[in-house]
């Protein structure tokens, strides 16, 4: 690769070739993934991205876009030799637009500085989940993350107004008036939520917020089943309207999370399940929600409640330190399934058994978001590259009418199993949207997109 042609466009300090800082953006968070960049290049104006993105066309120079490296799938790994594109440099708030409920934001901005800039004016952005810090709004743009507040706001893709992206061809598109209303053909801002990267590059994004609750109020519950917790989960779904995130961990997730952690047992006993209910609104949520269904939940040892952000946080690590906790035992099969809500019961009664018939050794600790029917399976045991187990999950999810990828993506974990929830009709489609925007096809190859898409 002409490293020289590239620092001629964007200037010698945009383009890192030195191993050291290499090796940090070429192996994903799980540690499932590595591979092998050529080079590093950083822009920092949305003109030196599309230069950037001419140049690789013209080349033929394949490109990984790649934001704060927290997917789990293995979406913005370069495994031979690609160009990293960073926009660590275009990480700015460009706008907070109050009276609208709107914000700008580059695309290398974390979730953490666009929730920081939202509530700075009294809104709040509805996403949130663990890898705030470090995740950035343009890449959970690209992989449409989920999260923790979806059952009350919506994935990433309800939360987004306006894009500006690049295209594999280098053009800019897209705009950022923050209409809401807008019938005026195909909508970029859908097209690129979800793209993983394959199509071109999340610039700027302008986003809606969400008010900020006054009050939020968390309890976590503990159910003697699966089965009880569900009957639970739909209860607080149906009646709890100031529900904003709805959690389930299992027994051996608490304990290997308090052993790892050090932390006490969250109740006073033990329990099969547990759901993490939080509720947010105006002052007085906690007494509405109490005083309501979730009181007939209450019984005994089976719950704790807290209302002040430190005790909230406490409990929340319970659920938040599942993901840490089990890298610790070593690399992980992230499996990211949802399934209709009246199989999810059955679903994680099976699963254990269809990994044990394939690796006996292995390790398996399900949590996830009950509300949504979203299912986060961790297996530890398999090789990186073993991928039976993944084939047996996926395959049970997708009978049970679920898909293999609820929020994190596809990648190049799934890829190869995407046919499992789309039609052979459906993928030639999925390549020919590539194909206009990227027609030399050079963005981020592997991802998402089986190798073998049929042309036709
Ligand atoms: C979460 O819900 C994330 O905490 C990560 O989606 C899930 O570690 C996982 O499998
Ligand atoms: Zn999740």
């Amino acid at each position: 690769m002409d490293l020289r042609a590239l620092r001629a466009l964007v200037g010698d300090r945009s383009v890192v070739d030195d191993p050291h800082v290499l090796a940090g953006v070429e192996t994903d968070w799980t540690r499932r993934f590595t591979g092998h960049a050529a080079a590093m290049v950083t822009p920092s104006t949305t003109d030196e991205v599309a230069a950037v993105l001419r140049w690789c066309a013209s080349e033929g120079v394949a490109v990984v876009p790649q934001g704060g490296n927290t997917g789990l799938v293995g979406g913005a790994v370069p495994m031979n030799g690609e160009l990293v594109v960073s926009l660590r440099r275009m990480a700015r708030i460009e706008a907070v637009h109050e009276a609208a409920g709107q914000l700008t934001a580059q695309g290398g901005a974390t979730i953490a500085a666009v929730q920081d800039a939202a509530r700075a004016i009294g809104w709040d952005y509805g996403v949130d989940f663990a890898a705030r810090d470090a995740a950035t709004i343009g890449g959970s743009v690209a992989t449409n993350a989920g999260g923790l507040h979806v059952l009350r706001h919506g994935d990433t893709r309800r939360q987004v107004v306006g894009i500006e992206a690049v295209t594999g061809a280098g053009e800019i598109v897209g705009d950022l008036r923050g209409l809401l209303k807008d019938n005026t053909g195909y909508h970029l801002p859908s097209v690129f939520c979800g793209s993983e990267g394959t199509l071109g590059i999340v610039t700027r994004v302008r986003l809606r917020l969400v008010p900020q609750p006054t009050e939020v109020a968390v309890a976590l519950f503990g159910f003697a089943s699966v089965d009880d917790a569900m009957d639970a989960t739909a209860l607080l779904r149906r009646e709890v309207t100031e529900l904003r995130a709805l959690e389930l961990v299992l027994r051996p997730g608490v304990e290997l999370v308090c052993r790892e952690h050090r932390l006490p047992d969250p109740l006073g006993s033990p329990h099969a399940a547990y759901l993490l209910a939080e509720v947010a609104g105006p002052e007085g949520v906690f007494e509405r929600f109490m005083t309501g269904p979730a009181g007939t939940l209450v019984e005994g040892d089976h719950v704790a409640v807290a209302t002040d952000a430190l005790r909230r946080a406490a409990l929340w690590r319970y659920r938040e330190a599942h993901t840490e906790a089990i890298a610790r035992l070593g690399v992980p099969h992230k499996l990211d399934v949802t399934v209709p809500h009246e199989a999810l019961a059955s679903f994680v009664s099976e699963v254990g058994r269809v990994v044990a018939e394939i690796a006996p050794d292995a390790a398996v600790y399900l949590f996830g978001h009950a509300g949504d029917g979203n299912i986060h399976v961790n297996v530890v045991g398999p090789g990186p590259n073993d991928d039976a187990v993944d084939a047996a999950v996926f395959g049970l999810a997708a009978r049970l009418g679920g898909s293999i990828s609820a929020e994190h993506g596809i990648g190049r974990a799934k890829a190869s199993h995407l046919h499992l929830n789309r039609t052979r009709a459906e993928l030639v489609v999925f390549g020919r949207i590539k194909h206009a925007f990227d027609p030399a096809g050079i963005m981020n190859p592997g991802a998402l997109l089986p190798v073998a898409t049929p042309a036709s």
